[in-house]
């Protein structure tokens, strides 16, 4: 059999979407809506706080399209940490406004391919728990690697897939700068085999960069891909305009 990588795991990762409900939301009061958003940015800031002193991160993105609206993506240093956060989220006023549009539930992962620094290397460890971009854009996709007939990773010997996923990241490096990609590892926690987050200053990037990894043998050959979300970055001070109807 083919032997399985080692790989370093790091936080604990949900992404979060949802869908507002638009139309509850614009029958309450004024002070209600008030009172629910204030609550919420009273939230944004205790998360804040726990990315500030390096316990976990977070973002919040717009969803352009019907698929959602809104994009969380949240990281703790356990997986109770993240459904006490959720569930903290859930009891808030403002959740009752949202309906659940996806959820994705995964770990970040390095696998131990290539070269490698030492596990307790800083910059493995900043890797590991990645205090996340803020930039203008955000990508999320979950995917597999294929296990059909001839096309199964899984069957491929360790150098051949450590020489595919090498030829993978000569491509991902062009990208240096434009695109900051997070793996995450979702084996026995989802759907799908990996989470790819990307952030990138200018959306095209995102098109740019899943387009011509389609051409890298590991891409081509081997994966399989599931939803494609895309959104806006949403800081705290918009929230309020976000929101007002
Ligand atoms: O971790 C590293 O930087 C070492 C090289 C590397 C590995 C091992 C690397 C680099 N990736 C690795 C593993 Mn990647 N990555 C993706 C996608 O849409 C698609 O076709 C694929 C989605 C993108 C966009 C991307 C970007 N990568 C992986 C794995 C795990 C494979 C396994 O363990 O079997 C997946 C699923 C995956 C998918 N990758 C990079 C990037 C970028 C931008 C880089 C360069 C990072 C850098 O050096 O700065």
């Amino acid at each position: 059999a083919a032997e399985a990588v080692e790989t370093l795991d790091g936080w604990y990762c949900l992404h979060d979407l949802r869908t507002i409900d638009w139309t509850s939301w614009k029958m309450v009061s004024d002070e209600e809506r008030k009172s629910a958003v204030d609550e919420f940015k009273d939230l944004l800031t205790k998360w804040e706080s726990v990315e500030a002193d390096e316990n976990g991160s977070h973002v919040l993105y717009k969803v352009v399209g019907q698929k959602a609206d809104l994009m969380f993506m949240f990281l703790r240093p356990t997986m109770n940490e993240l459904t006490d956060m959720e569930t903290e989220f859930n009891k808030s006023k403002f959740a009752e406004f949202l309906k659940p549009a996806y959820s994705y539930v995964s770990v970040v992962e390095l696998s131990k391919y290539g070269p490698q620094r030492p596990a307790d290397d800083p910059r493995t460890l900043e890797r590991l728990h990645p205090i996340l971009p803020k930039w203008e854009h955000m990508c999320f996709y979950p995917m597999d690697k294929r296990r059909q007939g001839e096309e199964n990773w899984y069957s491929l010997d360790f150098k051949e897939r450590a020489k595919l996923l090498y030829e993978h990241s000569k491509t991902g490096r062009k990208y240096a700068g434009e695109v900051k990609q997070v793996i995450t590892g979702s084996f026995g926690f989802d759907d799908w085999e990996w989470g790819v987050t990307l952030f990138a200053h200018d959306v095209l990037q995102l098109k740019k960069i899943v387009y011509e990894m389609r051409f890298d043998e590991v891409s081509a050959k081997y994966g399989e891909f599931g939803e494609f979300f895309v959104g806006n970055h949403l800081p705290k001070e918009d929230v309020s305009p976000y929101l007002s109807v």
